[in-house]
């Protein structure tokens, strides 16, 4: 492919608002194009990674009997408002209204979709297992898209979704999705954890979250050098709270002027923060009761609390700080930072984190400004109506594998959930069963975030000059590069050399523009594909020098020895690439 004909707008300078390393290095690089906020356009480059990210999927699912099909991103909000997701999903769904004012929407995810599918086509279990799977654009009206490709508005997802007649049918797929999962980011030279995420808002029971570590990563990945890992949402530790052992003392109301933080008051009050009670009032939504319920949380004041471990102990949709009006109203005038339970009415459900029920003699807040108790102590003084886990767990707390809990960030590239009858109960979905017996088809869903992997990888292997592809995905395998065009032995040797390694069977970048050399190794440098070639004043003697992007290993061959040296060069970074999970 001769560079003169790509659309490659390299950059010396990355966009000032790029804060990701992948964000500002594909931008320079020439491989993505933002359109508009959290809009981007893929400009040939990145079109050949995706497609080799693609090709190395559809082998992968080829394998497991799965099917690629697609769907309309362009849906009737019918379906979604029978799953009542058009509604919980809120601000993150693109609605809009076809000429007719009929409801529509841009996919975020195609659960209704499939099953409307299978409902209409499918009556027996005799035409089970079915494993259906696209890879399609995906539209979330993000609030705050960011960091490249990492979040964004509309982005590429490969979304799978198994149909079985039973639970035993799905453990089955989603095992062999699992697999294929492994399969595809080894051999993209990915370096992932598999952790156990919380199932969160799409229900069903039981799901996997694949998570690439990556310092700009949103995911705080828990793990242990035991093998233990779990997303923060999910990650518990062994309980350590000792029963505090002293008689209760009386309870006193202290002024605590200008006191608003844990730390304000435990200065004020000359306690430890550990003492302190941090409360904070929520405000639950479940989906169907307009009304949020107000729940108060109690944490001791050196934890943080999860929002999502309370919001699924609340079997909640959506959980919110309350506001300081919300606050004032329900707490009679109380302010933001000296809230506390003592006195709080049965309309406020009160939680505590399961640290607190060890504590005796409390400091907290006495729901008027610039006042804190001290010596309060559960029912004598306050209720609790319900202990649970509801903080993060911290470094170095013992995780249930025995082993000190440390943490990373990721980027989570791929999620499978066991979604069960969910969708197929609603939108009746059901078959004929051995028995005769009409029963709910059993589903699984299954993703990969593809757009986002391209940053995953550039994340993970980038260096200060540019992008470093692994040789399954480069966009190609050589960079031929004739250092001035203008020299006749340089560029016939250089297109000769082009015309025999594609004759072998790979794919070729010839710089043909006529740029100084400084430019072209500069651009080679950023676009990172893994092997160069270049053509300069040794051509004459039949000489070229190789040089393997990753590691700057640079050496000279003949013209004769090229496609032999090559192989053995691209196939022993393959390996190295691979060795980076084992
Ligand atoms: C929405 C919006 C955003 C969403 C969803 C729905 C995430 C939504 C979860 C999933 C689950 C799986 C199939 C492939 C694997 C992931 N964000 N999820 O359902 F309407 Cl706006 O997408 N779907």
């Amino acid at each position: 492919m001769k560079q003169s004909r790509m659309l490659i707008p390299t950059l010396r300078k990355a966009p000032s608002d790029a804060e990701a390393l992948s964000h500002k290095m594909m931008v320079r690089a020439g491989y993505i194009y933002q359109v508009s906020a959290g809009i981007w356009a893929y400009l040939p480059l990145a079109q050949r990674v995706l497609d080799k990210i693609n090709n190395i999927i559809r082998r992968e699912m080829d394998k497991i009997d799965a099917v690629e099909t697609t769907m309309p991103a362009l849906l009737p909000a019918d379906l979604w408002k029978k799953t009542r997701r058009y509604y919980t999903y809120g601000d993150n769904l693109f609605r809009l209204k076809d000429r007719r004012k009929h409801e529509m929407l841009l996919g975020p995810t195609h659960e209704e979709t499939y099953t409307q599918i299978i409902r209409d086509s499918i009556k027996s279990y005799k035409k089970l297992p079915l494993l259906l799977y696209q890879i399609q654009d995906k539209f979330r009206d993000e609030d705050r898209p960011r960091y490249g490709l990492l979040r964004t508005k509309e982005f590429i997802m490969y979304d799978g979704y198994s149909f079985t007649v039973d639970r035993a049918g799905l453990d089955a797929e989603y095992e062999n999705v699992a697999k294929a999962y492994h399969n595809i980011f080894d051999q993209m030279g990915l370096n992932y954890k598999v952790i156990v995420a919380d199932s969160g808002t799409i229900g069903g029971t039981g799901s996997q979250e694949f998570s690439a570590p990556a310092k700009i990563g949103e995911d705080t990945i828990v793990y242990t050098d035991g093998g233990y890992a779990a997303n923060l949402e999910k990650a518990t530790s062994k309980f350590n709270g000792k029963q505090q052992i002293a008689e209760e003392k009386e309870l006193t109301k202290m002024a605590t002027p200008g006191a608003h933080s844990v730390d304000e008051a435990a200065e004020s009050l000359g306690i430890d923060a550990k003492q302190i009670l941090k409360s904070m009032l929520f405000m639950a939504t479940k989906d169907g009761e307009d009304e949020p319920e107000p729940v108060m949380v109690l944490m001791r004041g050196n934890d943080e609390v999860n929002e999502t471990k309370v919001t699924n102990a609340l079997d909640a949709d959506d959980l919110r700080l309350a506001t300081d009006e919300e606050i004032s109203k329900l707490l009679n005038g109380a302010h933001p930072g000296s809230l506390g339970p003592v006195g709080v009415g049965k309309d406020v459900k009160i939680l505590a984190d399961n640290y607190v029920k060890v504590l005796v003699n409390m400091a907290l807040g006495a729901n008027e400004d610039g006042y804190h108790y001290i010596n309060a102590n559960i029912d004598r003084d306050f209720r609790v109506d319900q202990f649970g886990d509801f903080r993060n767990v911290q470094e170095g707390e013992i995780a249930p594998d025995g082993m000190p809990i440390k943490f990373t960030n990721g980027i989570e590239i791929g999620h499978i959930f066991k979604l069960g009858t969910l969708y197929s109960d609603i939108l009746g979905a059901q078959v004929l069963n051995d028995q005769g017996r009409q029963t709910d088809v059993v589903m699984g869903c299954y993703g990969i975030g593809v757009s986002r992997l391209l940053s995953a990888v550039v994340e993970q292997n980038a260096d200060d000059n540019g992008l470093v592809w692994p040789t399954s995905i480069a966009p190609f395998d050589i960079h031929v590069i004739p250092v001035n065009v203008k020299k006749d032995e340089q560029m016939s040797l250089a297109n000769s050399i082009t015309t025999e390694l594609e004759d072998a069977g790979y794919d070729v970048l010839i710089d043909d523009r006529k740029e100084r050399a400084g430019v072209k190794f500069a651009d080679s440098d950023l676009i990172g594909i893994p092997l160069r070639v270049t053509v300069g004043n040794k051509a004459k003697d039949g000489i070229v020098e190789l040089k393997l992007r990753r590691t700057g290993e640079t050496i000279e061959v003949k013209k004769e020895e090229i496609v032999n040296t090559v192989g053995i060069l691209l196939k022993q970074a393959a390996n190295d690439e691979q060795s980076v999970n084992k």
